[in-house]
């Protein structure tokens, strides 16, 4: 009898799949009394793989944790210990400033430090992508210009990627797996091809896989990632995920203030003195709105 431990890869029911330090990756056995785990865990396995199958009999503290909500208002969970997320962006499919919002709001909650990579640069940039490289570094989150296909700057965001722990988002088609194969030099997540004329992908990643890179670092390449910001959160944790205007609002007349149309807002007073930026305010308002009416 033997003990290790190893990284899920995935779970489903029954069986996992994990790698071990060597690198090895195999299917083990989950008791049923352990239905608490979720890909990026980093597991305690005992047995041999012979005579003795390795089985899961326990998990390390995670250090984040991030999760959906179903409509039922039940937890789910989709992924352990990442550390950075990768929202990634293209000329095709057009980008919404909404969803990078979202993504980076999503990051600040759960505790990942998020980058902006714009792929397909081959191609060009619109004017949204120009908003992009102009809002975003100033509010301190790193913008990558990158094309997968040229390999244009991926040694810049291979670098920043080091050591770290981190999942790409993105609409489909963007190229995530494109730039995870551009960066591990290697052809092993399926890529799709762009189906109608507005260039809307097939969602071509079906099934979550977490790929090693050099050290200890790792990519997950997940379909379940695509629900990363439907969550319950509070009005209070959403301006968390605002950092720039959650500064602001210690300066509102009122503590309960809404930052909607309170007298004395501080908010409010940025926004219009162009401070802070209308779509990330509007983006703010947007999903504080929508998840008090979904309750
Ligand atoms: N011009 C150009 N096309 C690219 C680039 N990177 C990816 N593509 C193309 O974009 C399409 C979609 O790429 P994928 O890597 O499958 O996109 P994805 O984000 O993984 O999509 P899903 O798995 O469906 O979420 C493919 O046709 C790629 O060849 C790039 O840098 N430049
Ligand atoms: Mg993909
Ligand atoms: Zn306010």
């Amino acid at each position: 009898m033997n003990n290790k431990t190893a990284l899920l890869i995935s779970h489903h029911g029954a069986q996992a799949k994990v790698r071990d330090d060597t690198g090895i990756e195999f299917q083990v056995q989950v008791r049923q009394s352990f239905g608490d785990l979720v890909a990026g865990d980093q597991v305690f396995l005992r047995g041999n793989g012979q005579d003795e199958p390795w089985v899961i009999v326990g998990r390390e503290e995670r250090n984040t944790e991030i999760f959906r909500t179903d409509k039922r208002g039940t937890k789910k969970r989709i992924a352990a210990n990442l550390d950075a997320l990768l929202i990634v962006i293209a000329s095709e499919p057009e980008p919404y400033l909404n969803l990078i919002d979202r993504y980076l709001a999503a990051a600040e909650i759960f505790g990942l430090s998020p980058a902006i990579v714009i792929n397909k640069s081959d191609l060009g940039f619109t004017p949204v992508l120009d908003e992009v490289q102009r809002i975003y570094p100033g509010l301190g989150y790193p913008v990558f210009k990158v094309s997968s296909h040229s390999g244009h700057n991926l040694l810049e965001l291979a670098h920043w990627m080091q050591e770290k722990k981190l999942a790409f988002v993105g609409q489909s088609g963007v190229g995530k797996s494109s730039l995870i194969n551009g960066i591990l030099k290697d052809s092993i997540a399926r890529v799709g091809v762009l189906s109608d004329k507005r260039a809307k992908g097939r969602h071509t990643t079906t099934a979550s896989h977490i790929y090693q890179m050099a050290g200890h670092g790792w990519i997950m390449d997940s379909p379940g990632i695509r629900e990363f910001g439907n969550s319950d959160w509070t009005p209070q944790e959403i301006l968390r995920g605002f950092p720039e205007i959650f500064k602001v609002s210690e300066f509102c007349q009122y503590r309960n203030c809404a930052h909607g149309i309170d007298k004395g807002c501080a908010v409010q007073e940025a926004f219009s003195s162009g401070k802070i930026e209308a779509s990330r305010f509007k983006g703010f308002l947007g999903l504080v709105d929508e998840k008090s009416g979904s309750k």
